[in-house]
């Protein structure tokens, strides 16, 4: 196997260890991005490096000045000037999705089990990243900002070990003397055992039972999987297959070897069953209850004498759940988790030589992305539609859109939204228990295929604006595919009012009770968020603006629902709790700009009053907004030790929604935004800007272009209005 100790690991992730002017972003398909690497001249002159490939490189773009702004129009303008050479010849913008630190393990260890190489140079950057992104005490944590956690470092020791790294390297010395200090692997949360164990360095027995057949059950019990939130139970699948059959690599040196490195005590003494629930103090997140507690006792029980049939009758409906995602998601799945343990289910079955281990290593080079210090494993295959849909907005919103010499670029982002759309229901559609998708956008592409409520709504909007709002735009998207996607959006409201992520809500809340990852919260089933909430009711009031005809009662009643639901939703202090962005200046944007659209606003409403005040309270002294991913952790507001300016545009957004009468802090936010911008128009990246599940933050780099440049275009006419109105 291709797996030859690299010899020549550098002490520091500074180092150079490939050449970066022959790595090129290859845009294909459907919005679909790989990197590669050229071997000589002659490849790099015929395919030349650009902007896009430089900037996410973190090489110069040596570009050259811009006139500076004199107004936070034309600041904006700036921005837009610099953006515009991020996007993609096919319209979108790529982007850099990390952050979490516990996806790469699957990448390495899913391939290294299934004999999956990588080429020479990803492995070389893939360390490089690792040596990085290690914490100044040693080991790595949950998220690129968080503190070492056994999560963390146990499998990031692991990734290096099999990526060719010698045990004595000071960085992987620190990293074991961290893990040692944690207690050792043998503490490690549910996910890192499940790892571990298909490692082989973990022994089957110290893991809490994943059974299979929770999927022969009838559908209508309300604790069946289908009614799971869609990641857990995507996860679920593969991975209760492979503990069915206690998958495992066979032993070899490297394995022997990682024993001895990852305990402090030795791996042959270690009482197994005894580790079930032993999780280290740095990674628990999430506790477990008293009846997951027992209910894992009777499934221990159940486990010594499973029944043969049904175990079998078992495994054989989660491979074929696992067989129609691959063919459903192109290969891609859902996401980074399901990626690698399908794979490892598929190369069991079907074998190394098979079309589906082929076409999953294909794919497994969409979770791949380059960045400035090395490689890493995205989020999911991107953020493409998520991205796109607000640029968008933000240049018809802004007025940009209007201008010449964006024409272009404008048509280009309307062409890729009309394509993106996902135009069928998935292939296996009930029998995988999908929701429906014909009308829907996803996240990142077509190809993977999965409906969520708030990039529908999303793409609706970017795609009302272009084609409803600049003259001349084609009309791409027909009216009855805009009906489809209301549709969609009509049909995933919640009884509480609210809108969940990827389908309605489809388990009572007790689930919770049964969460087993530790390290995750809230996700045995769907939620309603107000971020989502806002999408799909800011979408369709803006539909209904247009074609006033369509489905036009449903519409009010649902927008009327929903509303309610933001209203249950607020906090007492006046912000609303951000479950995917960090966190309350995120989903408080969300939430006041569905109150505007519905007349409500600091003159008009309660709701608003108490939202400004809130957020007027945590304006800093220079004028913007800092607030720490702490904040999704703990439900709180916990301040960051630096202004953001990307938080400091949704405030400010925020208070422009909710018509805030007293120019002087948006003012403020303004300066404070125009004082960051580079001569060349860009903003530098700052700290990280997403979440989910609570104890994990995701990196949206792309943020700090379309929502600075969102809020400096309104912001121009909001004060502009403000000053016109003072003077009569
Ligand atoms: C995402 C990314 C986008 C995000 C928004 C659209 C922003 C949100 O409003 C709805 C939920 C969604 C789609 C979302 C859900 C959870 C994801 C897919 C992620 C945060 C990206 C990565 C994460 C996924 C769960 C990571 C794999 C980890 C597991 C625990 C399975």
């Amino acid at each position: 196997m291709a797996y030859n100790p690299l010899q020549d690991v550098p002490l520091s992730g500074k180092t150079q260890v490939t050449d970066y002017s022959r790595w090129r972003l290859a845009v294909t398909q459907d919005g679909r991005h790989t990197w590669h690497y050229l071997q000589n001249d002659e490849e790099c002159a015929k395919w030349p490096q650009v902007a896009l490939d430089k900037y996410w490189l973190g090489l110069p773009l040596d570009l050259p000045a811009l006139p500076p702004a004199k107004d936070p129009l034309s600041a904006a303008r700036n921005g837009y000037t610099f953006y515009k050479h991020l996007q993609a010849e096919d319209g979108h913008w790529p982007g850099e999705y990390g952050g979490p630190m516990f996806l790469m393990p699957g990448l390495v260890i899913g391939s290294y089990v299934t004999g999956m190489p990588f080429k020479q140079e990803e492995k070389k950057e893939m360390i490089r990243y690792l040596l990085n992104r290690a914490h100044p005490d040693g080991g790595w944590g949950i998220h690129v900002e968080g503190d070492p956690t056994v999560f963390g470092t146990a499998l990031n020791y692991c990734v290096m070990r099999i990526l060719g790294v010698n045990a004595e390297h000071p960085t992987l010395v620190k990293a074991r003397g961290c893990l040692h200090k944690l207690g050792g692997a043998a503490g490690i949360p549910a996910w890192g055992k499940f790892w571990l164990s298909i490692l082989n360095v973990y022994d089957w027995e110290g893991n809490n039972p994943v059974p299979p057949e929770l999927w022969v059950f009838p559908d209508w019990l309300p604790f069946h999987p289908h009614r799971w939130w869609i990641h857990t139970r995507t996860v679920y699948i593969p991975m209760s297959y492979l503990y069915g059959i206690r998958y495992k690599m066979e032993e070899n040196d490297l394995i022997l070897s990682l024993r001895e490195e990852l305990y402090p005590q030795n791996y042959y003494s270690i009482d197994w069953p005894s580790q079930r629930n032993n999780i280290a103090a740095a990674d628990l997140y999430m506790p477990h209850t008293t009846v997951l507690d027992t209910l894992y006792l009777i499934l221990g029980a159940y486990e010594s004498c499973a029944i043969p049939p049904l175990r079998r009758a078992a495994l054989d409906k989660c491979y074929k759940l696992v067989v129609n995602e691959d063919e459903n998601t192109g290969y891609q799945t859902l996401g980074p988790v399901s990626k690698m343990m399908n794979l490892i289910v598929r190369a069991h079955v079907d074998g190394t030589e098979s079309e589906a281990y082929r076409l999953h290593m294909e794919t497994r080079d969409d979770f791949l992305w380059l960045g400035a210090d090395g490689m890493m494993m995205t989020g999911t295959n991107g953020s493409q539609l998520w991205d796109i849909g607000f640029i968008s907005q933000a240049l018809v919103e802004t007025g940009l859109a209007k201008e010449e010499e964006n024409r272009d670029s404008l048509i280009g982002a309307l062409k890729w939204l009309e394509m993106a759309q996902i135009k069928e229901h998935p292939k296996h559609f009930e029998v995988s228990y999908r929701h429906p998708t014909k009308g829907a956008w996803p996240f990142s592409t077509r190809t993977q295929g999965y409906t969520v409520s708030d990039c529908t709504g999303e793409g609706l909007k970017a795609v009302l604006y272009i084609q409803n709002d600049v003259a001349g735009a084609p009309k791409l998207v027909s009216y009855r595919r805009l009906a489809d996607a209301v549709d969609i959006l009509l049909g995933m409201q919640n009884s509480d009012g609210g809108f969940a992520s990827y389908e309605l809500i489809r388990g009572p809340g007790w689930l919770e009770w049964l969460n087993p990852a530790e390290v995750f919260g809230d996700i045995m089933i769907e939620h309603s968020y107000p971020e989502c909430t806002t999408s799909v009711i800011t979408a369709l009031s803006i539909f209904k603006k247009h074609y006033p005809d369509y489905r036009h009662k449903d519409i009010e009643r649902t927008i009327h629902r929903a509303v309610e639901f933001l209203h249950k939703s607020q906090r007492p202090e006046g912000g609303w709790f951000g479950s995917w962005g960090i966190c309350f200046t995120y989903a408080t944007q969300f939430a006041l700009e569905s109150l505007s659209l519905v007349g409500e606003t600091f003159e008009t409403s309660e709701y608003a009053r108490k939202a400004c005040k809130f957020l007027i309270s945590k304006q800093r002294a220079d004028g913007g907004w800092g607030e720490s991913y702490k904040s999704c952790e703990v439900g709180k507001w916990v301040e960051h030790a630096g202004t953001q300016v990307v938080q400091t545009c949704w405030a400010t957004m925020a208070l422009m929604y909710a018509e805030y009468p007293d120019p002087e802090p948006i003012e403020r936010a303004v300066k404070l935004v125009m004082s960051r911008q580079r001569a060349d128009g860009s903003w530098a990246q700052e700290a990280i800007e997403g979440v989910f599940n609570k104890n994990v933050a995701i990196a949206y780099p792309n943020f700090k272009f379309s929502f600075t440049i969102w809020m400096l275009g309104r912001a121009h006419h909001y004060l502009e209005n403000l000053k016109n109105k003072a003077n009569g």
